[in-house]
Parts: structure tokens; C-alpha cells; sequence
């Protein structure tokens, strides 16, 4: 409550971390620093994404090219871009990505934070211009600040999050961002530069009209889960899926819905990953009022074991989530 007196809608982003580090003293500024890093960078990407389409062009003619990466795939460059910022910053001492099967270490051993991204999800989206995201989670460092960063900074469980977000690059760009204190909205304004504050707190609706899933692998998935789908669509409800989790999740966050990863046969694990997919969609869906399961526990409750560890993901309006979990004990 004391969070929202202050936060009119209209202000920017940067504003909005000031504003929040007084009235909460969560971190000496650190925190703040990086949120913002993140922003500049998915501005960055925000700019080559609505270039995307001449990339080919600006590439052949030799421009702007001067480190070879307009040529380079985008989810590279975002990649890139990411790591490049949260360098500069200062603040993060490590990074993992989905890009890279390594812990990346930032050089920065004195910093608080690591942070775990995906810079650029929905791959599959990029080539046919349909909305895509970055998804981030960052946690307090547990090794003493100094020294190398390890697994174990990255293995502190979902629940040790101490903020998480999303970029959606859509029909306009907007930021999603939780520290813990409930989910605020900005909207990326091109003209100004900045990410204005357009959802001060945003609230899940408790039940919706949407499921979000592959239909075409509906025949792997365990029987609860075509069962449950099966009612859905006895029941009308509408079926809705981009392939791109930030999208499909993000429309279902405003709308009402529920979205189903569910173990596959091509992905007995699911696939999508834990830590920089999952965990931080769990984390901001809880936040909402939304809940998240792997389909027998809370996502945040899931033990990590490993950098790019799979998980199932069922994530969304509460009702839905627990009516699915109903029949998943009835077998
Ligand atoms: P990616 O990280 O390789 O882009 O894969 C993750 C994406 C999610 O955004 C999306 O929800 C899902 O994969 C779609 O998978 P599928 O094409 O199997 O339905
Ligand atoms: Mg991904």
C-alpha cells in the first residue's frame, strides 16, 4: 500500500525504481541500478527487432555492421546486448543464459547479484515477425561477495527470487516486473525512450476463458491434462497459442487463462527451462494472484538441480490451476 501512494501512473521507469528504493530500502541502489541496466538493454533489442526485417539489407550493404552482429542471428545479438549491459552495470557478478551452457562471470566479484535470462524467447517467432520476449530473474548472491561466483548462487530455489520480469515485444513493448511487492506494467513509449508506468498493479483475473497450449501434442500429454482439455472445449472456452511463452502468458495474465507446458514425448521433462523461464513466470504469476505448478508442486517449490534443468509449467488464473490439480489427484 505504502508502494502505490507514490506511483502515479504516467511516470518512467526510472522514477518508479527511485521512488520504490526510499519507500523500500531493499538494496543501497544496487538493485535499482540493475533493473535499469535491463531496461536500457531490452531497448536495445526493441530496436533491432523492429529492424529485423532489414537486416538482410543494412548487412549486404556493408552498414552499421562494425562488429559483424547485424549479421548475427537475433537471439544472439540479444544475447549479446544482455550480457554487455549487465557488464557495464556493476552490478551482477554472474549471468546464466539460455544461450550459453556455462556460468558466464561478469568480472564484477564484488558485485551483489546474479542473474538468469533468456534474452530472447519464442525463437521460432522471430523469422515471421509474431511477438517475442526476454524473461529474467535475479537473486542475491549466497558465495562471499569477492570471490568467483558458483552453482550454487544459481540453485537458491524459486521462493529466493528476489525480483523477475519480462519484455514483451509486441504490438508495443512493455516491461512486467516484480520485486516482491505485488506487479507493475510499463509501456515502452519509442518517442521519449522510456518505459512509462501503465499498470500500477496488476491482478490476474481468478478464472478466464483461454487455454494456451500445443494442440498437436495433445496425444503425449498425461490423461488428466486431456481431460481437462477435453472440458474446455465442451465448454467453449477459447483456445489461444503463439508459441511464445512471454505472449501467450502475458495475454492470460490481463485476460484470464491458463497456459499448459506439459511433459511431451520429444520433452519428457517439459520444456521449458527452470530457472529463466519458469521460475520467474511462477514468481510473477503468484504476484498477480495467478499460480503456477509443475503439475504436483508449486514451481517455486521445485528443487533445481542444474543450470538448464526442464520442467513442466501449467501457470495462470487460480481457479484454472487448481481445478487442473483437482483432477490430476483423481488420476
Ligand atoms: P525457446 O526458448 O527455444 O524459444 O522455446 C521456448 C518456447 C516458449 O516461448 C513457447 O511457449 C514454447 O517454446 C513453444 O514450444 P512449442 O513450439 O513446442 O509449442
Ligand atoms: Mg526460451
Amino acid at each position: 500500500a505504502l508502494a502505490n501512494l507514490a506511483l502515479p501512473v504516467g511516470i518512467t521507469l526510472d522514477r518508479y525504481i527511485m521512488q520504490r528504493q526510499t519507500a523500500f530500502p531493499y538494496a543501497t541502489g544496487e538493485l535499482s541500478q540493475l533493473l535499469r541496466d535491463m531496461a536500457l538493454a531490452s531497448k536495445i533489442i526493441n530496436r533491432e527487432i523492429n529492424r529485423a526485417g532489414l537486416m538482410d539489407i543494412t548487412g549486404s550493404a556493408g552498414s552499421d555492421n562494425v562488429q559483424g552482429e547485424t549479421q548475427q542471428k537475433l537471439d544472439v545479438v540479444a544475447n549479446i546486448r544482455f550480457i554487455r549491459a549487465l557488464k557495464n552495470g556493476g552490478e551482477v557478478c554472474a549471468i546464466i543464459s539460455e544461450e550459453d551452457e556455462d556460468i558466464i562471470h561478469t568480472g564484477n566479484v564484488n558485485a551483489k547479484y546474479v542473474v538468469a535470462i533468456d534474452p530472447l524467447d519464442g525463437s521460432s517467432n522471430i523469422d515471421v515477425n509474431v511477438s517475442i520476449g526476454t524473461i529474467f530473474s535475479i537473486y542475491r548472491r549466497v558465495t562471499p561477495v569477492g570471490s568467483k561466483a558458483t552453482l550454487a548462487d544459481f540453485l537458491q530455489g524459486g521462493d529466493q527470487q528476489v525480483a523477475a520480469g519480462y519484455i514483451l515485444y509486441g504490438s508495443s513493448t512493455i516491461l512486467v516486473l516484480t520485486t516482491g511487492e505485488g506487479v507493475s506494467g510499463f509501456t515502452y513509449d519509442t518517442s521519449l525512450g522510456e518505459y512509462i508506468l501503465s499498470q500500477p498493479s496488476l491482478k490476474q483475473p481468478p478464472t478466464g476463458q483461454i487455454f494456451s497450449c500445443n494442440d498437436g501434442n495433445v496425444a503425449d500429454y498425461p490423461a488428466p491434462v486431456q481431460t481437462y482439455l477435453q472440458r474446455c472445449k465442451q465448454q467453449r472456452m477459447t483456445g489461444r497459442y503463439i508459441g511464445s511463452l512471454v505472449a501467450d502468458f502475458h495475454r492470460n495474465l490481463i485476460k484470464g487463462g491458463i497456459y499448459l507446458y506439459p511433459p511431451t514425448a520429444r520433452s519428457p521433462q517439459g520444456k521449458l527451462r527452470l530457472l529463466y523461464e519458469c521460475y520467474p513466470m511462477a514468481f510473477i504469476a503468484e504476484q498477480a494472484g495467478g499460480r503456477a505448478c509443475d503439475g504436483e508442486q508449486r514451481i517455486l517449490d521445485v528443487a533445481p538441480t542444474s543450470l538448464h534443468q526442464r520442467s513442466p509449467l501449467f501457470i495462470g488464473s487460480s481457479n484454472m490451476i487448481d481445478q487442473l490439480n483437482g483432477m490430476s489427484l483423481n488420476g
